[in-house]
């Protein structure tokens, strides 16, 4: 253990040692139990905020250089800075920001990747999946769950911009990942607009409809006027010290997260409310859809302080305390891994 009491000798024979068995693919535990199992999280990722009106211009360039048919999808990745390289935001997930041209269109595919779209900027874009299509407004929380086909168009005549969570690392990590492309570059509707919305989220459900509690929801879109209008009305009650008014989406069909691998969440901030810390094992993904403020977080990395505006993103590692001020009545979006780590027994959050 402690290199002072040890004689020369004896240190060079373990180095002789794990020179050996090296030799043989091993290695000694001993070296490395502690960075194995730390007392409390110690993650690799970094706090960092990406600002919309900094990054604007070059998602636009990006309209510029490649057409969205041949990119496949035209996004523009947010690396974290510890994770240079590797397309993710945390450990788990990956986030960019996608653009469509007018009269564009990213053509049909499914993956075992499951993706949420929160829609930023412009009008007239529209997300089919499984033969659905919804236009996509700003605020929007769209979601493709594993393996549906989906493809994205632009009918109107502006630039449309919008947030891409997946779980690219999970499936990675577990090399479970599989592809397929579309012999149709759009899907054919199979059903009109707001079918599924009808269907199953208008607090009913079809007659025969028994989900398993696995299943993703069949509802793929959460209209921004619906939650804004949820984070009105409650608003009129009293704020959680901590959390202020936040709520988080379900599949109404069964109550748990619309997909399995990633939860989201709405909250809404009245002007000057101050959160008090919470820091939890989810690294999370923040956006902020309306208002602005400033977001205080501490952790292993230090002491990050940010002020952010609408269509800011920044990232909140694993077990960082995470503090927020909104100067001005606000509402922010939210991402995380949080239901794998419900399932698996290892979600920890702690109120400050
Ligand atoms: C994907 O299918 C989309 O459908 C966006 O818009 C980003 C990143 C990696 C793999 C598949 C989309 C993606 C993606």
């Amino acid at each position: 253990m402690d290199a002072v009491n040890r004689s020369d000798d004896a240190l060079r024979q373990r180095a002789d040692y794990y020179t050996r068995i090296g030799n043989h693919h091993m290695t000694p535990l001993w070296e490395v139990l502690g960075a194995l199992v730390p007392p409390q999280p110690r993650p690799p990722v970094l706090p960092h905020l990406w600002r919309y009106a900094e990054l604007r211009d070059q998602v636009m360039e990006a309209g510029r250089l490649i057409t969205a048919e041949e990119a496949e999808r035209r996004v523009l990745i947010l690396e974290n800075p510890a994770l240079r390289g590797q397309s993710s935001i945390t450990q788990s997930l990956y986030a960019g920001l996608q653009l469509i041209m007018p009269g564009e269109v990213a053509p049909a595919h499914r993956h075992s990747q499951s993706a949420l779209r929160l829609v930023l900027d412009g009008e007239g874009a529209y997300t089919a999946v499984d033969g659905e299509r919804t236009t996509m407004r700003r605020g929007d929380f769209i979601i493709t769950p594993a393996w549906t086909w989906h493809d994205h168009g632009n009918l109107g005549d502006q630039p449309v911009v919008w947030l891409d969570g997946l779980d690219i690392p999970i499936v990675r990590f577990l090399d479970a990942g599989f592809a397929e492309r579309s012999e149709q570059q759009s899907q054919t509707p199979l059903r009109p607009e707001g079918d599924a919305l009808a269907r199953y989220g208008a607090n009913m459900l079809p007659l025969d409809y028994e989900p398993r509690p696995s299943d993703p929801t069949r509802v793929f879109v959460y209209p921004f006027d619906r939650t804004q209008a949820s984070l009105r009305a409650i608003a009129k009650g009293t704020p959680d010290a901590h959390h202020g008014f936040k709520l988080r989406y379900v599949n109404p069909a069964t109550g748990a997260s619309p997909m399995p691998t990633i939860g989201a969440c709405a909250q809404h901030l009245p002007a000057g409310f101050e959160t008090r810390g919470v820091r939890s094992t989810d690294g999370t993904v923040q956006v902020c859809l309306e208002g602005g403020g400033e977001a205080r977080l501490s952790g292993p990395s230090g002491e990050h302080t940010w002020r952010f505006g609408p269509n800011d993103v920044f990232v909140v590692p694993s077990w960082h305390t995470l503090q927020l001020r909104a100067d001005r009545d606000s509402v922010l979006f939210s991402f995380s891994d949080r239901p794998v780590q419900l399932a698996l027994g290892l979600w920890r959050e702690e109120r400050l």
